[in-house]
């Protein structure tokens, strides 16, 4: 890591339904650990769970990682879209439709970003139990997500859990690589 910019803490949602989707999220995990002036710092649990959206598609695996950079936002947000390109991603194949691996930041620190294409904390991420479920592994439940005036452990409370699941491998992730912090957080 550089020395001259600080390091910021951001959580990054992994989802993939096409292609070898565990292989898949397990491929990023190491690639976002490669990121420039980046540590993954920790790696929830895999979830198989059931797609929002168009129903006739793939179950996804989806999970939820903490990442230390000195990135900025955006410039964080133009490798994740790099890492999803090298995975064959496509942007036209639409908002709800299946993807081989999407990258989604959703927390930057405590920043709150709106711009068109860069949005934190994740507009739609405390109404989803596949992104609140492995979030809650890694973070305390009394985490706020800035805007939101209840609790992690609440939000999640509230949010339907059916169609999700943890892979019986999910822990064989972190494996592939040491990860920077191994106590809870
Ligand atoms: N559904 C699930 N279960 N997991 C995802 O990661 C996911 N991602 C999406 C849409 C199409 C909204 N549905 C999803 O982008």
């Amino acid at each position: 890591m550089g020395a001259e910019e600080a390091a910021h803490l951001a959580y990054v949602a992994l989802g993939a339904n096409l292609a070898g989707p565990e292989e898949q999220v397990r491929r990023a995990l190491v690639e976002l650990d490669q990121l420039p002036g980046s540590r993954l710092l920790r790696a929830s649990p895999l979830y198989l769970t059931k797609p929002l959206g168009a129903a006739d598609q793939p179950d996804y695996v989806n999970a939820v990682v903490r990442l230390k950079t000195r990135l900025s936002p955006r410039d964080l947000l133009l490798a994740l879209q790099a890492i999803e390109q090298a995975h064959g991603r496509v942007r036209e194949e639409g908002r709800w439709g299946p993807r081989p691996l999407d990258l989604d930041l959703l927390l930057y620190d405590r920043d709150c970003i709106e711009e068109p294409d860069l949005r934190v904390p994740h507009s739609e991420m405390s109404r989803r139990a596949f992104v609140l479920a492995p979030l809650a592994d890694i973070a305390p439940g009394d985490f706020i997500i800035p805007g939101q005036d209840r609790c992690l452990a609440d939000l999640l409370a509230a949010c339907p859990r059916d169609g999700i699941q943890r892979l019986a491998s999910a822990r064989a992730c972190e494996g592939a690589f040491s990860l920077a912090e191994s106590q809870p957080a």
